[in-house]
């Protein structure tokens, strides 16, 4: 006997990950050996109770880029990185990392067969990104300091040493996270009117605007989208307009005070029309909670930013306007901090018998 597979399952083709979908808008050759984990082809979800926030008929969607393989949008620019890395011949890479970006380039490093060096702030990296780098076998360095200064010393590093540097400085990392802003315009058909995002290193916006940009060009796309990036208040060098010295706030993945793309993200911000805005650490919580009980979607803090910025700027969205905001990392690689700031009843210590339970309930 032979089984016939349904229709719609043999005429479907499997995901082939970012670089080769995305082979004619990328800079790799067919000597550039692939490093891959199937990532990209992430989820655009519709947000329906946060638009209702706004009214007005405006669309909101979320781009849930924590559903990559290590859990954040990073993969998007280490599958570039890290194959072109090899192309090179590269035998060792490092970065400086708040968490996600030493997740990624561990995974991706060592599937590539290389050895993978990350320097974190030490004190200062949620649980899951940690034991991420640990598991998939980084070499981590936890520094009496800050991002900022971990990539001042990577950098040195590479100039001195034989390991490539995979941080946003990176040109191949931009040109792999350009493809988040391709599969929205996948998606949607054209370019959404606002782009929220937060900013950091300032990397992932200046990738989205490069994307976005290039989809113009060759007419996937007949508009671009307004900008919009949002920073923790305790870490805003792009809305204060100078460096922070001693940044400061919850969302550890943002907690940078001289972004390394400063100069492309202001240029991002004259071309697009868009802007920077802050939002504090009660803000991005807010949205945070909001996002998990109201849309059952689990991002990190940082990601949240992009729904607390644009909550907090709702009254410049044109009516009926689609807005797509970034969620950047997903909420399990910071446990500790879901636990904390849950607004949920966790009622412990209850006697194992059906009338403890049921009044525990309520009933
Ligand atoms: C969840 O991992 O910089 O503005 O070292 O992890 O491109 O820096 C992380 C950044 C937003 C900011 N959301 O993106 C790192 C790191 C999450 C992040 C950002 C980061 P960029």
């Amino acid at each position: 006997m032979t089984l016939s597979l349904p229709v719609a399952t043999s005429s479907c083709q499997p995901w082939r990950g970012l670089i080769e979908t995305y082979r004619p808008y990328l800079p790799v050759t067919e000597n550039t050996p692939v490093v891959t984990l199937m990532e990209g082809n992430t989820p655009l979800i519709p947000v329906p109770a946060i638009a209702q926030r706004i009214g007005r008929g405006v669309r909101v969607f979320v781009k849930y880029d924590g559903l990559n393989p290590t859990g954040s949008f990073k993969d998007r620019g280490m599958t570039m990185a890290i194959s072109k890395a090899k192309e090179a011949g590269a035998e060792a890479v490092i970065c400086a990392s708040t968490g996600n970006t030493s997740a990624a380039a561990a995974a991706y490093a060592r599937r590539g067969g290389m050895r993978a060096f990350v320097l974190i702030p030490d004190g200062y990296v949620a649980l899951g990104k940690l034991a991420q780098a640990l598991l998939y076998g980084a070499e981590v360095l936890a520094i009496k300091g800050n991002f900022d200064r971990a990539l001042e010393i990577v950098r040195e590093m590479a100039e001195s040493y034989p390991v490539t540097l995979v941080n946003s400085v990176n040109p191949y990392r931009l040109e792999g996270q350009k493809t988040g802003a391709f599969e929205v315009v996948d998606v949607l058909g054209n370019a959404p009117d606002w782009l929220c995002i937060p900013v950091g290193n300032a990397g992932n916006i200046s990738a989205y605007w490069m994307g976005f940009c290039q989809y113009q060009q060759i007419g996937k796309c007949d508009r671009l989208p307004r900008m919009m990036g949002f920073q923790a208040a305790g870490a805003a060098p792009l809305v204060n307009g100078q460096p922070v010295h001693h940044p400061e706030t919850i969302a550890t993945a943002i907690r940078i005070g001289n972004p390394a793309s400063w100069d492309k993200a202001m240029g991002v911000k004259t071309a697009s029309g868009g802007n920077f805005h802050a939002v504090t650490d009660a803000e991005i919580l807010d949205a945070y909670r909001l996002l998990a009980s109201e849309e059952g979607i689990f991002c990190e803090p940082a990601s949240a930013a992009s729904v607390a910025g644009m909550l907090k700027v709702k009254e410049e969205i044109p009516t009926e306007a689609t807005v797509v905001c970034v969620l950047t990392g997903n909420g399990l690689k910071d446990p500790d901090t879901a636990i904390k700031h849950s607004n949920s009843q966790f009622k412990q210590g209850i006697e194992a018998d059906i009338q403890a339970v049921a009044g525990a309930m309520g009933f």
